[in-house]
């Protein structure tokens, strides 16, 4: 209960900074995009982590302020940054309570014009745990933003009970492979049969895969061989402050 007072506190004074973890192409390791995580400035705690209160927004009916605030101060960083960003795409987590809101889309277009950005250089990532109830609406409002232009990739993919049914029912521009599939790939056969089936089916969408928690090069170079078309984890970058990651990781 204290923590969710904090929680309200901290959303109306938006002490939310945004971390950028980099995202690569697996042949040859260059940049193309980041993902958005959040930090939470307590001012005891110091950095507490999503893991501990995304969950805590979720159930108590919080996300979507959270969500706001994150979404604009990506597009102002984004924007602040546009002449080194040219080609990059930036992704922004999205909670099924936030893709249902239909005060969501005139958002997106008031900050998409207030800030000059193309939503094709934009993608929400939407967890399949996502899956609500009312599953027709949430399958109109991803459709809805594939509309404006902006690209959807599917996260922690492979993990959740409907993983086919979103490929068949959402045209995805990305499937994020879940780190669970990626540990160790090189020496964990299963892991790779699971990979390369994802990757199988993704490239014959149309999609792109993305192999999330990469640890090792063992493990990338395994990632390369089974056609997996980027890679994201610490052992290529760590989530890096948005104020620093342009210094962190030069193009
Ligand atoms: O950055 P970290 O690995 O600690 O993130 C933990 C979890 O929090 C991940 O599942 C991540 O997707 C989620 N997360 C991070 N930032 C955001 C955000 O801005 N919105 C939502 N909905 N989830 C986020
Ligand atoms: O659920 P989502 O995929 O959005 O969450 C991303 C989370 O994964 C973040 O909390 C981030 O800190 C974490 N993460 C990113 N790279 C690695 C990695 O290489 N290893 C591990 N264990 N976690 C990672
Ligand atoms: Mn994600
Ligand atoms: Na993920």
């Amino acid at each position: 209960v204290a923590l969710l007072t904090d929680l309200q506190d901290a959303i109306e004074k938006e002490s939310f900074t945004l971390f950028i973890q980099p995202q690569f192409t697996t042949n040859n390791n260059s940049l193309v995009g980041g993902e958005v995580l959040i930090r939470w400035q307590h001012s005891e705690r110091g950095f507490v982590s999503p893991a501990e209160f995304i969950p805590l927004a979720e159930q108590t009916g919080n996300i979507y302020p959270i969500t706001k605030i994150v979404i604009k101060k990506a597009f102002a960083w984004f924007h602040s940054n546009i002449a080194a960003l040219d080609g990059f795409s930036m992704a922004i987590n999205l909670s099924v309570h936030d893709v249902n809101r239909e005060s969501l889309f005139p958002y997106l277009e008031t900050l998409l014009n207030r800030y000059s950005l193309a939503p094709n250089a934009i993608t929400f990532e939407i967890t399949e745990s996502a899956m609500s109830e009312d599953h027709d609406r949430f399958l109109h409002s991803v459709r809805r933003l594939k509309a404006m232009g902006f690209k959807i990739a599917l996260d922690d993919f492979g993990t959740g009970y409907s993983s086919m049914r979103y490929l068949q029912q959402i045209e995805a521009d990305e499937i994020k492979i879940d780190m669970s599939f990626v540990r160790n790939i090189h020496q964990t056969p299963i892991n790779k049969t699971i990979v390369a089936s994802i990757t199988n089916i993704a490239h014959a969408t149309g999609a792109l895969t993305l192999a999330e928690g990469i640890e090792s090069e063992a493990e990338r170079e395994t990632l390369l061989q089974l056609n997996v078309n980027r890679v994201q984890g610490f052992f290529l970058g760590k989530p890096t402050c948005a104020d620093e990651f342009l210094n962190a990781f030069p193009r």
